[in-house]
């Protein structure tokens, strides 16, 4: 009893940091320049160290969550870690390959999270890649042992019928994980199902997202917790599992990593907590590390995104964009909108009191390294770079260099500055050339101190 008030005392305060008195969207004044990230909502300019950290920074999260993301919610007391198996001689003896089971007891959850552990044998405590999957931690390796996801999973990944996983599914995204040569490299991974935490459904009843919207509330205010803050908050638990198991890996060299929307995860997780030592958001896009402010049509929209995933973001984030006109057809019938109609960029997107250089910044002045595809402009890579541009001046005041001065991207040539920037040929996916690119950018910047 004792414990519980304790928890709901935290979830308050926590709540209470978040939910600052933020003015309503409408009142808030169109910027159509990107936000200077060192200059406080009231106008007052940072200049020191200690006023980012105790001031600025705390305010951008705030309006991060109020805004956008959703509240991020509290870390559980009480979970237990089930080892549902152990092989100290996987991959050919390579590897020590373990599947770990964390179950939320207080407050108690009813998504227990999955987490897929392999570990280098030929180095003592190595860094790990904390990494969230699209289709399940059976679909990393061919192995039995795995555990299929019970819950929701899309019918476009491998093995998966009715939007259920299957045998078939396994070992089917190994080309996409690429685990040996993760662990050729000398690093481990410490992977999870976003589904386990929140499927990536319309419905945001369906995850852990309800047990910590406000009381008395069966169904999302506009700022309680949407879809990628709770994954982000899953990177969280998996970190903990990570300092918990801290024998086997380095828990002061924790990389995460996601593709796209799983990215966007990944970008949110780095720039709030502290403990996450470097952030590798891929393609990530709008949402992610691309600007909200763009008038790239070739890029996605903050209206397209929110017409086509209405769950990843809180409902504040819905008011940043002009409503649509009706189209009406020659016998004056409603017609759906056009693509390009959703895509175009809107003028109240400029009201937003940040744009994603201020979700780098919050991670500075630890490394991000920001990969993209040429074809892939959905996710807006000139507009990442302009990003990692702007959230420089927040890592030089913090003693880090930020992106290297002069940096100029060439296709297949890594920037390996503490803000990094890469730039492949081809389309938007996940590969083992990008997974090259994260272990050299890591050899650099997660190296041991
Ligand atoms: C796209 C979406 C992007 C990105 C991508 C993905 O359809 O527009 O924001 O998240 O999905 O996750 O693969």
């Amino acid at each position: 009893m004792t414990r519980l008030f304790a928890f709901m005392l935290t979830a308050m305060l926590l709540s209470s940091v978040a939910v600052a008195d933020f003015p309503p969207v409408d009142q808030l004044p169109a910027r159509p320049a990107f936000p200077d990230p060192l200059v406080m909502l009231d106008g007052t300019r940072v200049t020191t160290k200690e006023q980012w950290e105790t001031k600025r920074k705390p305010e951008l999260k705030a309006l991060f969550q109020h805004y956008m993301y959703g509240r991020l919610p509290p870390t559980p007391r009480r979970r237990s870690y089930t080892e549902l198996f152990l092989d100290q001689k996987a991959l050919g003896g390579k590897a020590t390959l373990s599947e770990i089971k964390i179950t939320f007891e207080e407050p108690s959850l009813s998504h227990p999270m999955h987490v897929l552990f392999v570990v280098p044998n030929h180095v003592t405590r190595p860094p790990v890649f904390v990494g969230m999957n699209f289709c399940g931690n059976h679909t990393l390796l061919d192995d039995p042992r795995i555990h299929l996801p019970e819950v929701w999973c899309r019918n476009t990944c491998p093995g998966v019928v009715n939007e259920r996983a299957t045998d078939k599914g396994r070992g089917g995204q190994q080309d996409v994980w690429n685990i040996d040569l993760i662990i050729d490299r000398g690093y481990a991974l410490a992977c999870f199902y976003s589904g386990d935490v929140d499927p990536d459904t319309p419905d945001m009843n369906d995850g852990i997202g309800p047990a910590f919207y406000k009381s008395g509330q069966s169904t999302a205010g506009p700022d309680d917790v949407a879809t990628i803050m709770l994954w982000a908050w899953g990177f969280h638990r998996v970190v903990d599992m990570v300092e918990r198991f801290g024998g086997m890996v380095d828990p002061q060299r924790i990389a995460v990593v996601g593709h796209s929307r799983n990215g966007k995860t990944a970008l949110l997780a780095g720039a709030f907590d502290e403990r996450i030592a470097v952030t590798i958001p891929l393609q990530s896009g709008c949402g992610g590390a691309a600007p909200s402010r763009t008038t790239d049509t070739r890029a996605e929209s903050v209206r397209q995104i929110n017409t086509s995933f209405p769950h990843w973001f809180c409902g504040n984030f819905k008011l940043f964009q002009d409503p649509i006109e009706p189209r009406l057809n020659d016998q004056g019938k409603a017609v759906p909108p056009r693509r390009e109609d959703v895509n175009r960029f809107s003028e109240k997107t400029t009201r937003l009191p940040f744009d994603q250089h201020c979700l780098i910044a919050l991670c500075a002045p630890r490394p991000v390294l920001l990969p993209n595809a040429a074809d892939d402009l959905w996710a807006n890579p000139s507009g990442q770079l302009e990003m990692l541009k702007l959230a420089t001046p927040v890592y030089r005041l913090l003693g880090s260099q930020g992106l290297a001065d002069g940096a100029s991207p060439e296709v297949n040539k890594l920037i390996d500055s503490p803000l990094g920037y890469f730039i492949r040929p081809g389309k938007h996916a996940m590969s083992r050339a990008d997974w090259d690119v994260f272990l050299t950018y890591c050899d650099k910047n997660l190296a041991k101190k």
